[in-house]
């Protein structure tokens, strides 16, 4: 391709190349050529960033700012993003795949993440603790320092913006490295932070991969102050070992396998919507997917045969053309992953009902049946649009299979019974619940996952807790 487009490092308020003046193409999954380029950051790249960041907190106005003058600028990039949704929108379409009407709810979100933070901060109230001993105690929350934040592929802006507005929001500077796949937005994000007026060393972006490059590097520098990480659980646990070596705070939200529980008496149509939602959006790639589907056996011909159809209907094409709903997987290397659960169905017992292989990198909306309790198809995170269908007879059997999983970062039920609800919803290992609806979130509340599904939690006070250092201070209130 011709004229690729440069996208660079983002580093103390410049857009650079890496010192040593490597690139690499980022390919759209839709016509599998490299759209743009981007630097290929190593561990000098990555160091320094975390030495611009180091000196933005240490002596940059940015944490002595006072809530409301940061936050003028985190809403003020917040309309920037607004206004420059289509860029934004169609980086991330380019970049993986996305739908472009699903890129742009993403924008939509990532802006709200901004305005929501910097409120959240600016209105934070905190508790004195009036003691019998004449003293009383009160906590300081104060900014933790340079953070680290690395971000998957599957919702680019929307992840990577879900841990800068918090981090940036506190006080603190940031680091942040989006995937290899999907690098492009987070560029054009730092370029809208500093039209915003945030200052140089504030929100840097370095780009690169994991392994042996500029993310271990991000994660085993002793400057950085905390690390929050989106992507696989293998990832998590060896980012978690490299942060032990610094004693660094991490935050990891990992994989997930999130069964769907439809009982009998729920509202089929909702419960259809839903479920095709859970698992067929953003084609399968979401961490919260819906890939165990298990229906009470009553109305399980009639909800299959209509979440087939479903299935079915939706429409697959180029992501850019706004009607499309549904694109090709991210990748070549992640399409290869998704092709070898899809290519052994037959060899691990089941059986397809529809679905499978479509043209170039799509692998179609894919309902499986009558799979082995122990089949990777089951067990694994597919991370694509495949569906495992399964009846169950009765609510502790339903609770039981949902909860059969080392992951546990959000579940769905569908029931019309009150009691039902709050009792399943109870009894069920995840981070999230949702009851009759999917997705909705309060950016108040807690979210991340239960075992293998990560470490800690983010949203609201969580968030504030992990991107500050909470201080105590007693105080005498009169001589004894
Ligand atoms: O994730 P990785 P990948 C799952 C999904 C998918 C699989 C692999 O099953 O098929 O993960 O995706 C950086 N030190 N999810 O390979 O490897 C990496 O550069 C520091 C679940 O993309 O976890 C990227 O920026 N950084 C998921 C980020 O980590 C490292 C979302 C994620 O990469 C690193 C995405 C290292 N040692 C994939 N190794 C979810 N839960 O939402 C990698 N990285």
């Amino acid at each position: 391709m011709a004229d690729k487009e440069f996208y660079g490092h983002v580093i103390d308020g410049a857009e650079v190349e890496s010192l040593d003046g490597a690139r690499f193409d980022t390919v759209d999954p839709w016509t599998r050529e490299a759209w743009a380029e981007v630097p290929l950051g190593g561990a000098a790249d990555a160091d320094r960033a975390v030495t611009a960041a180091r000196r933005a907190f240490d002596e940059g106005p940015w944490p002595r700012m006072g809530f409301a003058e940061r936050g003028r600028i985190l809403h003020r990039l917040a309309d920037l993003m607004e206004e420059h949704t289509d860029e934004l929108a169609l980086a991330d379409t380019r970049d993986m795949g996305k739908p472009l009407v699903q890129a742009r709810h993403d924008v939509a979100r990532s802006a709200l993440n901004f305005r929501f933070f910097a409120d959240h901060a600016r209105l934070a109230t905190g508790e004195a603790l009036p003691m019998d001993s004449g003293h009383h105690s009160y906590t300081r929350f104060e900014a933790a320092g340079v953070v680290a934040a690395i971000a998957p592929w599957n919702f680019p802006l929307m992840l990577e913006t879900w841990k800068v507005a918090p981090a940036l929001a506190w006080g603190n500077t940031v680091v942040l490295k989006p995937a290899e796949d999907t690098p492009v937005s987070a560029t054009v994000l730092a370029r809208l932070a500093l039209e915003a007026g945030m200052p140089p060393g504030v929100l840097n972006v370095v780009h690169g991969y994991g392994p042996d490059s500029a993310g271990q590097a991000l994660t085993e520098d002793p400057r950085v102050d905390r690390i929050t990480f989106t992507g696989e659980s293998g990832t998590g646990r060896v980012i978690a070992r490299a942060a032990a070596a610094n004693l660094t705070p991490v935050s990891l939200e990992l994989g997930g396998k999130g069964a769907n529980l439809v009982f009998a008496d729920a509202d089929l149509d909702n419960a259809v919507d839903w479920s095709i939602q859970a698992i067929f959006r953003n084609a399968g790639q979401v961490c919260l997917a819906g890939s165990r589907l298990y229906v009470q056996r009553e109305i399980y011909d009639e909800f299959l045969a209509r979440f087939t159809a479903a299935a079915e209907a939706l429409v697959i094409g180029d992501p850019k053309d706004p009607t499309t709903e549904f694109g090709p997987l991210a990748s070549l290397e992640h399409y290869t992953k998704v092709r070898g659960y899809v290519d052994t169905v037959g060899a691990e017992g089941g059986r397809m009902l529809t679905g499978g292989l479509g043209d170039g990198w799509v692998v179609k909306p894919t309902v499986l049946v009558d799979m082995p309790l122990g089949s990777r198809q089951v067990c694994e995170e597919i991370f694509g649009p495949v569906v495992v269908v399964q009846p169950f007879d009765t609510e502790a059997e339903a609770v039981r299979l949902a909860n059969d999983t080392p992951y546990g970062l959000n579940a769905m039920l569908f029931t019309e019974n009150l009691h039902r609800a709050h009792r399943v919803s109870a009894a069920l290992t995840a981070g999230t619940v949702w009851v009759n609806c999917f997705f909705v979130r309060d950016l108040r509340a807690p979210f991340g996952g239960v075992g293998d599904s990560g470490v800690g939690r983010e949203g609201g006070n969580f968030s504030r807790e992990f991107f500050t250092e909470p201080k105590a201070v007693v105080m005498q209130i009169a001589p004894a």
